[in-house]
């Protein structure tokens, strides 16, 4: 950002550190192309316009002249305002940054970028839902999108990828089936951003090569707490080739600096409705407060001969390479420091593409890939309104680029002279003639003679041992989400032949999982035979060296700090403000963010007679907005929140969705009351008490200990296997 568009957007400056803008060449390249708002307008031609709010008419009461082409000229742009949203992927939200790799890769790779641990590599990275529209809700069960692009010196290079390491199916054939499936049915335009429905499942239900990335889907992977705690996956097998032609092949992991955290389903349906967001504000926010989202690059490497010895096919996107088999060596670090000037002009505009590669990083023949090589460019030419979409800024490169391909709408380099073919003479008065040498991207020269078939490999056919893995790899909480995902998803079912068929097939996977979906949806127990007498049924099982693998878990992830985690304080008028200040001071030094949130705006009045602040309410901003809860003490604000049914539901639903929930002195009798208290018993998992009398916690030892409590209860997340939440009516 130039200081005189920092001056003139009213944002105060960014958080984005100064060395990191330095090495960012597209920020600078940006800047030439970014404007600010002046106090003078004109046309389109430059024209000055006097009056902004009056069209030209035939007397002040008469008709408007079709001669104002002031008016007719902003209102042709205004209609004109809107471009095709994404077919998929649709809803994102993105940020600028950076990537850094921690040594030379040169062994593996030639590409530029992973060479000079000096380097920054500037990025741009779109997230994403995948099925709903651009207006739909953040915290939908979806998969998200992971869109990476680096603008490297040898040009851009894009990972592409989703927070789930493998796909629905295995040939770009059946792409377009599958998005009709799960995008809302076209007969009646419903439902929205969501695969509850009948299509979906029936699609997913008759390809059975679906299963291992429905146990992903209806894990909480698809419901993650923030954008910044997913991890990010290429999914496709690539390959690393090195200076010498040697080849590798490579799968790609981010891995988010602060865990992989998801929302409790409930949670996410009510975040949908209190702010659809959601997602973009908590990534916005933390950027803008200097909290700079991070993940390390992994990578997989399997050498080119040792490619038929993982017992599954490498080219399967249905398959995923177990840590524990292969392990992710960390590469390289990827910050987010920049929100977007224009969330049109980038994040809209910005067009991915896998076949945006550099040298040193190739393909496979994963027919999914190789369907998505032609996909993109394609559809970026409608979305983005012709061939010349690499020109928009977010899109350009930072290395130089030239070729002889010219015109077509919306062109913006005036390239002069006479030449627009190869080879030429005319050019520069000599030969010029591109001669197939050694520089440049090289395809890696793989030996392929085989007759033509339209025909799967039947190294494809097992579509269960993965899912299984996947299933025996979660903790008992994970196994618990997954099945009441599959439950409420085929609830939804109109057609319970459909949710028949689906726990059919769930019963090559796990039986005892099968029989806990099938349970409350009123159709038969699962048969698998039934559903191995169906078509695209095969009776083949790949091997797997491994019958769990802990890195697919969620649980027990991330650096244990409380950084960017939500508290709500509750008030009332009448509460203990003693009671609040050392844990309050106490969870921020750690990096939590508080909220005191009231009854109302502006102030309440503590026990003691002092004002206390209210920054949200208990309607604006209610539990879900949050990570964890802290309850004052105090006997009349704690009555006074006993009678406020909004603060009980506060409180109830925070302790519904397994969140930290911290309370002293009379609030303590306030959780007691609702039921979810320590009683005479030990406090439920989560739920942390002050032992220590009320009048006591400004004795500094003994807040720290509950203080410290507290961070520690905030920092597992969730306390997934508290007791009987689902007696709490929240
Ligand atoms: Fe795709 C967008 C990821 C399979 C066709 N895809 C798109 C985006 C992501 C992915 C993250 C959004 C990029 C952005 O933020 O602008 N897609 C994947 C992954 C896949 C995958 C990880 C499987 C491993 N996609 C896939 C197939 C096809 C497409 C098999 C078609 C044959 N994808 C598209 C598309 C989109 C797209 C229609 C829509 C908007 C766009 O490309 O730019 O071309």
């Amino acid at each position: 950002m130039t200081p005189q568009n920092k001056a003139a957007s009213g944002r105060r400056p960014k958080a984005s550190s100064a060395a990191a803008d330095a090495a960012n060449g597209k920020q600078e390249q940006l800047a030439g192309y970014t404007v600010d708002p002046v106090p003078q307008l004109t046309t389109n031609q430059g024209l000055q316009i006097p009056d902004n709010h009056n069209s030209l008419r035939a007397g002040v009461r008469g008709p408007t002249l079709l001669e104002d082409f002031i008016l007719r000229e902003k209102i042709t742009h205004f209609d004109h305002e809107r471009i095709p949203e994404r077919a998929v992927h649709a809803r994102g939200s993105a940020a600028h940054g950076y990537f850094q790799v921690y040594k030379s890769m040169s062994q593996f790779t030639c590409a530029d970028f992973l060479q000079d641990p000096q380097q920054k590599t500037p990025v741009f990275v779109r997230f994403s839902t995948v099925a709903g529209g651009a207006g739909s809700a953040d915290t939908v069960r979806d998969v998200r999108g992971f869109a990476v692009k680096f603008y490297t010196r040898e040009g851009n290079y894009d990972l592409v990828g989703n927070n789930i390491p493998v796909f629905f199916i295995q040939d770009a054939m059946k792409f377009p089936d599958l998005v009709h499936s799960v995008k809302m049915e076209p007969h009646h335009g419903m439902p929205q951003a969501a695969s509850a429905h009948d299509t979906f499942w029936d699609f997913a239900s008759l390809m059975p090569e679906t299963t291992h990335m429905l146990m992903w889907a209806m894990s909480d992977r698809a419901i993650p707490r923030s954008l910044r705690m997913m991890e990010g996956f290429g999914v496709h097998t690539f390959r690393f080739v090195n200076a010498s032609g040697e080849s590798h092949f490579v799968k790609f992991h981010w891995k988010p600096k602060l865990g992989i955290h998801g929302l409790a389903w409930d949670e996410a349906q009510k975040i949908a409705g209190k702010d659809a967001d959601f997602h973009r504000r908590d990534l916005w926010e933390s950027i803008e407060n200097g909290d700079f989202p991070e993940w390390e690059l992994g990578v997989q490497m399997i050498p080119q001969e040792k490619e038929h010895t993982l017992g599954f096919d490498l080219l399967d996107p249905t398959k995923l390479i177990p840590e524990e088999l292969v392990p992710v060596q960390k590469i390289g670090k990827l910050v987010l420091n920049r929100n977007p000037d224009n969330f049109f002009a980038e994040t809209e505009q910005v067009a991915f593409h896998p076949g945006h590669v550099v040298p040193g990083i190739d393909f496979t023949n994963d027919p999914l890939l190789q369907g998505r090589l032609f996909s993109y460019t394609d559809t970026q030419i409608s979305r983005l309104g012709g061939a010349n979409f690499h020109e928009l800024p977010i899109n350009k490169g930072v290395c130089p680029f030239h070729n002889f391909q010219r015109d077509g709408m919306h062109r913006q380099t005036i390239a002069r002279g006479q030449v627009a073919y190869e080879p030429n003479s005319l050019a520069s008065g000599q030969e010029f003639r591109v001669d197939g040498g050694s520089k440049g991207f090289q395809s890696f020269p793989e030996e392929i003679d085989p007759p033509k078939v339209r025909r799967r490999s039947p190294s494809f056919d097992d579509h269960f041992t993965q899912a299984r893995l996947f299933f025996n790899s979660q903790s008992a909480p994970e196994k618990e989400h997954i099945i009441a995902a599959f439950r409420f998803e085929l609830s939804k079912l109109e057609v319970p032949a459909i949710r028949q068929r689906m726990v059919d097939n769930l019963a090559h996977v796990d039986e005892k999982l099968a029989r806990r979906v099938a349970e409350p949806l009123g159709i038969g127990a699962p048969d698998a035979k039934a559903a191995a007498g169906r078509a695209g049924f095969r009776d083949f099982k790949i091997h797997m060296a491994v019958e769990e693998s802990p890195a697919l878990s969620m649980a027990g992830t991330g650096d244990g700090s409380v950084r960017t985690r939500k508290v709500a304080i509750l008030v009332a008028d009448g509460i203990d403000s003693a009671s609040l200040k050392p844990i309050r001071e106490a969870i921020e030094h750690a990096g939590a963010q508080c909220k005191v949130v009231g009854p109302r705006l502006g102030s309440v009045t503590s026990a003691s007679k002092r004002q206390i602040d209210v920054d949200a309410t208990f309607i604006n901003s209610p539990s879900v907005m949050f990570d964890a809860v802290l309850v004052p003490a105090g006997k009349e604000g704690a009555e006074a929140m006993a009678r406020n049914g909004d603060a009980v539901h506060f409180v109830l639903e925070a302790y519904k969705h397994c969140k930290a929930i911290c309370t002293v002195g009379e609030g303590v009798a306030l959780l007691a009351s609702l039921g979810i208290g320590p009683g005479t018993e030990a406090a439920p998992a989560g739920v942390v008490v002050a032992a220590t009398p009320v009048n006591n916690l400004g004795d500094n030892t003994a807040a720290q200990e509950v203080a410290q409590a507290f961070i520690a209860a905030i920092a597992r997340h969730r306390h997934w296997d508290r007791a009987n939440v689902d007696a709490v009516p929240a």
